[in-house]
C-alpha cells in the first residue's frame, strides 16, 4: 500500500513574517495527518523552514537546483548546499521552468540524478500542455518526459516521487477530472512498472489547481497517491483541508 503525500509548493511566494505564521498554523494542523506532509520553500527560507519545523512531522525541499555540483555558476544553488539545510525533496522540472527557463528533458533527468546521488528525493514534474492535449500526444510526451529520467536513474527510479501536473491546470483554476488525471497516471504507472516491483510503487502526485473541494475525489483515484499543491497551499486551512482529503 503506498504512502498518501501531500506537498506545497510556494513558488516565488512568502515572507519571514507570513511563512512563521503559515507553517505554525500547518504544524499544528497537521500534527495528526495520515499522509506525509512536505513545503517547497523558496531558497533564501531554506534556513527558517529548517528552524521552524524542526521536531516536526512537515518535512521540507527546494524547488529547484543546479545540474552543477559547485563552480562558477552565477545564481545556481548546488544539491549539496540543499543537503546541507535539511532538505528532503527537491522539486525538478516544473513546467515553469521548463518553459520559464527551457529546461529540457534531459537537464530535467540529471537534476533528478543528483538530487538522489545528495541523498534527497527529487519530486520530478511532467505534464503537457493545452495543445499536446488537443492534439491527442498526452500519453506520448508524459512518456518522453519520464523516459529521459527512468533511463538515466534506471534501478535508482524507485527513489523518486513522480508529479503529473497538465500545465493547462497549472494556477488556471481548472483542474483535470479525476478520470482524466487518473488515466495519465495509470499510464505513468504502466511504464513504472516495467522497471520493476520497486519503481512501480513510486507514489505519483497529482498538481495542478487541487483545492479543498477537489482534493478528496482525485486523491481517491486508484493511482493518484497525493498531490503538488501550488496557490492552496499558500492558505493553512485550504492546505489542511488537502492534507485531511488523502
Ligand atoms: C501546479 C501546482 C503546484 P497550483 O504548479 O505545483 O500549482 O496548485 O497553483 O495549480
Amino acid at each position: 500500500m503506498r504512502q498518501q503525500f501531500v506537498a506545497g509548493n510556494w513558488k516565488m511566494n512568502g515572507s519571514l513574517a507570513g511563512n512563521a505564521a503559515l507553517l505554525a498554523e500547518v504544524m499544528a494542523g497537521a500534527a495528526q495527518a495520515r499522509c506525509e506532509v512536505a513545503v517547497c520553500v523558496p531558497f533564501p527560507y531554506l534556513a527558517q523552514a529548517q528552524q521552524l519545523l524542526q521536531g516536526s512531522k512537515i518535512a521540507f525541499g527546494a524547488q529547484d537546483c543546479s545540474v552543477h555540483l559547485s563552480g562558477a555558476h552565477t545564481g545556481e544553488v548546488a544539491v549539496g548546499m540543499l543537503q546541507e539545510f535539511g532538505c528532503r525533496y527537491v522539486i525538478v522540472g516544473h513546467s515553469e521552468r521548463r518553459a520559464d527557463h527551457h529546461e529540457s528533458d534531459e537537464q530535467v533527468a540529471e537534476k533528478a540524478q543528483r538530487v538522489i546521488e545528495a541523498g534527497m528525493t527529487p519530486i520530478v514534474c511532467v505534464g503537457e500542455t493545452l495543445e499536446e492535449r488537443e492534439s491527442g500526444q498526452t500519453d506520448a510526451v508524459v512518456l518522453r518526459q519520464l523516459r529521459a529520467v527512468t533511463q538515466r536513474l534506471g534501478e535508482q527510479t524507485s527513489r523518486i516521487v513522480l508529479a503529473y501536473e497538465p500545465v493547462w491546470a497549472i494556477g488556471t483554476g481548472r483542474t483535470a477530472t479525476p478520470e482524466q488525471a487518473q488515466a495519465v497516471h495509470a499510464v505513468l504507472r504502466d511504464h513504472l512498472k516495467t522497471l520493476g516491483e520497486a519503481a512501480g510503487g513510486v507514489q505519483i502526485l497529482y498538481g495542478g489547481s487541487v483545492k479543498p473541494d477537489n482534493a478528496q475525489v482525485l486523491f481517491a483515484q486508484k493511482d493518484i497517491d497525493g498531490g503538488l499543491i501550488g496557490g492552496a497551499s499558500l492558505k493553512a486551512a485550504d492546505f489542511l483541508a488537502i492534507i485531511a482529503a488523502t
